[in-house]
């Protein structure tokens, strides 16, 4: 397959047109009490988004032979919890967004309490699908696995961690490790899981496999969270659909403000080829692993 071209931009758009309606197929109607959490749950998560980490569990599963409706629950799951961040992180208490996804934030089409309260159940949401969505494998023991994964990524070792040492940082100076080491829990921690979740549903999965992908993932979590910085520092805001320049005037210590958009893009492209060295093992199977890679690392948005 050519990982830049036609064949692979196919299957991206049919597998985020896939995860739009996985997920609003989970999401409760917004017609079921009490309606306005509802709705305001399926504002903050439908018709919107790249939809980076189904995208990866999806290219995870057809790289080890998976279809896409057997890790369709667990990328719902993973997306949900995403989802979930975006609205919290644009809280007044935190980055006091106006803009995400192009439209108004949460609490701004809501307002605060009903923000907090979409976090509140969009996490919940994704572990009850773990625990019991139909069209996840049976075993119990992969269940648990992904739970597990999902768990950790978004705690205080993961995702949130992430967020707390972020939010301490603002105005003070951290080294370039520091602040990779920052976007390891922040951003990368999720794309992990992805990969990773996607790989738990294939127990048999040798050990040599399952550290190709991680080391795969370690590379893509990365160089995506740098390209979000180089986004940040030179993107504008109707194609990212957010504010833009926010990390400089909020005085956050990002790889792009530290080091200069140059040597942040020499940095990802580096990154990117790291990430295809170790898929070299999977041979054209991980070519749908590649094609993201290169997605991201090109995207405008
Ligand atoms: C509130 C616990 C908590 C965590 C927030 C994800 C996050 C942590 C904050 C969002 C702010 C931000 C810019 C984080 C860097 C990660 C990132 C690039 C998020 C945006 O992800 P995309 O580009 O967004 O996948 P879409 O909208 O495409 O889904």
């Amino acid at each position: 397959m050519d990982v830049c071209g036609e064949g692979f931009k196919l299957m991206l758009s049919s597998w985020q047109e896939r995860i739009e309606q996985a997920l609003a197929a989970r999401l409760p109607s917004p017609g079921e009490v009490p309606e306005r959490l509802h709705a305001a749950m399926r504002y903050s998560v439908l018709g919107g988004g790249k939809r980076v980490r189904p995208v990866l569990l999806f290219a995870t599963a057809r790289t080890l032979g998976l279809s896409e409706g057997e890790v369709e629950a667990a990328a719902c799951a993973v997306e949900l919890i995403h989802a979930y961040s975006l609205v919290h992180d644009d809280l007044p208490a935190m980055d006091n967004d106006d803009l995400r996804r192009g439209k108004p934030t949460c609490h701004r089409a809501f307002d605060e309490a009903t923000a907090v309260l979409v976090g509140d159940a969009l996490q919940p949401l994704a572990f009850e699908l773990l625990s019991r969505d139909p069209a996840l494998p049976s075993d119990s023991a992969v269940r648990l696995r992904l739970i597990e994964l999902l768990a950790h990524a978004s705690g205080s070792f993961g995702m949130a961690g992430g967020q707390a040492i972020d939010l301490a940082a603002k105005g003070r100076r951290l080294s370039v490790s520091e602040v990779e080491a920052m976007h390891e829990r922040k951003t990368g921690a999720l794309i992990r899981a992805s990969v990773l979740m996607a790989a738990a549903c294939v127990p048999q999965l040798p050990q040599s496999a399952h550290a190709s992908l991680e080391s795969y993932a370690g590379a893509v979590g990365l160089a995506f969270q740098i390209k979000d910085d180089v986004l940040d520092a030179t993107g504008d805001v109707a194609t990212l659909g957010k504010a833009v320049g926010a990390d400089v005037r909020q005085a956050r210590p990002t790889y792009a403000v530290l080091s200069g958009v140059g040597a942040a893009r020499e940095r990802m492209q580096r990154l990117h080829e790291q990430a295809h060295e170790a898929l070299a093992p999977f041979g054209a199977a991980a070519d749908p692993l590649r094609g993201v890679s290169a997605w991201l690392l090109a995207r405008r948005n």
